[in-house]
């Protein structure tokens, strides 16, 4: 049966903080009136992620756990984009650093027919907790080079939490080139350009100090990253809206 949300979480060496996000997630979504699917996809771990998703795959037949052979972020959540089958598609960080309960904000009737809601850290009413200054600092120069190279109005492009319409979700990930962390500035870039409409949402967001992000080597894949989309675009690899 086609579910109605189908929730994506890209995993990689997440055995310390993975577990206790999946029982937190099934839950919540065991108390909803709608029907799920949650798509956990693994690439490149080291450590014991993937098992960990499929034992708790085996006990709660919605949880589907995938093991996908290249590496990347973006490639990880393209892939279960591409396979979820929701009506809305749901992006989610394994270490919840957002609480899940937050998500109905993301959906009807929260939001009458939403195209793509992004969490953002930035945006009034928006709380960070625990933050080191400097990784603050860090995150709002880079989102300073995103503004000026890609996407001007967007606060927080980097934010876990992010919702797709399933026909928006199809032609957004089809056309996905970056395969890492650049994904998001990527698919907002498109989104941006091709003239879908974006809605930034505030969330309250706890620190998480085990973080996958290399301060230094991240950025400037960033950086170079958004001069590669900058080109695609020029090139029109990006076609045109669909929808
Ligand atoms: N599948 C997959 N997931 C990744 C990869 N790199 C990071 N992630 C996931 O992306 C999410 C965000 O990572 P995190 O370290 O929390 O980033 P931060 O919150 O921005 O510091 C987590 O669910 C990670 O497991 C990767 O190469 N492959
Ligand atoms: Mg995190």
């Amino acid at each position: 049966m086609k579910p109605y949300l189908s929730i994506i979480i890209p995993a990689f060496n997440e055995e310390t903080r993975l577990k206790s996000s999946l029982i937190k997630i099934a839950n919540y979504l065991n108390k909803q009136s709608y029907t799920y699917e949650v798509l956990i996809i693994e690439n490149g771990s080291n450590d014991r992620t993937l098992e960990i998703a499929q034992d708790f795959s085996y006990q709660n037949p919605q949880f589907i756990a995938i093991h996908e052979d290249q590496n990347g972020k973006g490639r990880a959540v393209r892939r279960g984009m591409l396979e979820a089958k929701g009506n809305y598609r749901f992006m989610c960080d394994a270490d919840l650093s957002m609480p899940i309960e937050e998500l109905s904000r993301f959906l009807p009737p929260e939001i009458d027919n939403p195209s793509i809601v992004i969490a953002s850290r930035e945006v009034k009413d928006a709380i960070r907790y625990d933050e080191p200054d400097f990784r603050h600092l860090g995150g709002r120069l880079i989102n300073l080079i995103i503004r000026i190279f890609a996407i001007p109005g967007i606060q927080d492009t980097q934010c876990g939490f992010k919702l797709f319409e399933e026909e928006l979700a199809k032609d957004l990930f089809e056309k996905q080139r970056i395969m890492g962390w650049a994904m998001d500035v990527e698919l907002l870039y498109i989104a941006n350009k091709l003239g879908y409409e974006i809605i930034e949402l505030p969330i309250p967001w706890y620190f998480s100090p085990d973080s996958k992000v290399s301060p230094v080597k991240d950025s400037i894949q960033m950086f170079i990253d958004i001069l590669k989309i900058r080109r695609n675009y020029r090139k029109g690899l990006y076609g045109q809206k669909k929808i």
